[in-house]
């Protein structure tokens, strides 16, 4: 069931789960045990949450041969050309590192390189999607990154998700760690006996997972702050139907947190999209996600017009925002916040989640305001570089000293002045 609502009445949420005070003791405390107790602790902790008694927590060469047994030649070839797009695409994002000569001799630029070690998070369970492997890894590949460890929870016999397994192999992974939980962040971070620690930790968790690389940001960088996955559809009149429900409950089966709002000012088109969603859900195996999703955080918004559409969706800053219009690439510049746009009837999110090519982790909870994508820039750092003239010290000079002196700091104003007069020195020579 989806509430047809006025536009004016939906209110625009997004304050972040910051998890109750007993979880974040709760990550505080698995975070310190994997400090001091390293390795041990893992196993530890992988028995108590996962029910995995494991003599190893590294994947072994054999478990990848097993894995590509176990999924279909279709399913191999699809991840590949997924992939390929997936890589076409973050090739373009590439950045060079740049020098840029003055005429007096100075050089001055900007190196980009590399992290060196990044690790990936995978959730176990429903939610173990090799899509997100693809998405994850990639960019950091593109980027240069040369090792990439992944981390996932194992289940409770040891398995890990074959089809994680075979789009880790397909990319080149070779070290898969069966750890889940804040303890995998914790080791990431920090390193065990076996798990060498990173310099970046990407990919989505639950609320421990999240919470733990909060709390060890800073020590690494991570990704983002991810909440539950979240679409605004614009639809007009030459919107169908069918199309638009079935774009809302892909979001939906995600999560009950995930979020699904249709925008339009098409009042027919509002009770069509109604029917045709209840009449969907009920072919879905997600049915009770979807359905919890849709009552909680779903809605249909009238609006009087487009432009008050895109005004809303600029409000609530969407992960992903479909403009299923008559002419969408001319509401596209209206657009100000969104993590990814999906322009005309043909480009359904789904799509995005999986095979075209931009990446799909994106800034949610309304954070399209002032994050990004992940991308190729997620994976690398810039380095200043500075290459002054002795010609141009000694011109600016002057300039420096008086900048050093107003902030009272002779010993910088020193630099200079000691070249100045080794100079003048040199003059009267
Ligand atoms: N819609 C999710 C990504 C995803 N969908 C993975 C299916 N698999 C967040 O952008
Ligand atoms: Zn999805």
């Amino acid at each position: 069931m989806i509430q047809i609502v006025n536009g004016a009445q939906l209110t625009v949420k997004r304050e972040r789960s910051m998890g109750t005070a007993r979880e974040r003791q709760v990550v505080r405390d698995i975070i310190g045990q994997v400090q001091n107790d390293g390795d041990a602790a893992l196993y530890r902790f992988t028995e108590r949450f996962d029910g995995a008694d494991l003599s190893t927590f590294t994947v072994q060469e054999d478990e990848f041969a097993q894995a590509m047994q176990q999924v279909e030649s279709d399913f191999i070839q699809a991840l590949e050309e997924a992939g390929k797009r997936i890589r076409a695409f973050h090739e373009r994002q590439r950045q060079n590192s740049w020098l840029m000569q003055e005429e007096t001799g100075t050089q001055l630029g900007q190196l980009i390189q590399p992290l060196e070690r990044v690790g990936v998070y995978v959730p176990g369970g429903r939610a173990a999607y090799p899509s997100t492997v693809l998405m994850n890894v990639i960019p950091a590949q593109v980027a240069g990154v040369k090792e990439i460890a992944l981390v996932t929870p194992p289940q409770a016999d040891g398995t890990i998700a074959p089809t994680v397994l075979v789009a880790a192999k397909q990319l080149g992974i070779s070290t898969i760690h069966k750890v889940g939980g804040a303890q995998a962040i914790a080791a990431l971070a920090y390193g065990t006996e076996t798990i060498s620690p990173v310099d970046k930790i990407v990919g989505p968790g639950n609320i421990f997972v999240a919470l733990a690389k909060e709390h060890v940001y800073g020590q690494v960088d991570i990704d983002s702050f991810a909440g539950p996955s979240e679409v605004v559809i614009i639809a007009d009149d030459s919107a169908k139907a069918k199309f638009v429900a079935a774009d809302l409950l892909s979001q939906a089966e995600h999560d009950p947190m995930a979020a699904a709002i249709l925008i339009t000012p098409s009042t027919e088109l509002a009770e069509q999209v109604a029917k045709e969603v209840n009449r969907q859900l009920k072919k879905l195996p997600r049915e009770e996600i979807a359905k919890a999703s849709l009552k909680d955080q779903g809605a249909i918004a009238l609006v009087e017009n487009l432009d008050q559409a895109a005004r809303l969706a600029n409000q609530l800053a969407p992960e992903h925002l479909e403009l299923a219009v008559n002419d969408p690439w001319t509401w596209l510049p209206k657009i100000k916040n969104a993590g990814a746009v999906f322009l005309g009837h043909y480009s359904p999110e789904t799509v995005g989640d999986y095979y075209a090519g931009p990446n799909h982790v994106l800034p949610t909870s309304g954070t399209a305001r002032f994050f990004s994508p992940l991308g190729v820039d997620s994976f690398i750092k810039r380095t200043n570089v500075i290459a002054y003239s002795r010609e141009d010290c000694l011109r600016d000079a002057d300039h420096v000293i008086t900048l050093a002196e107003a902030e009272g700091l002779r010993g910088h104003a020193n630099s200079l002045r000691v070249r100045v007069e080794e100079e003048k020195g040199r003059e009267s020579e």
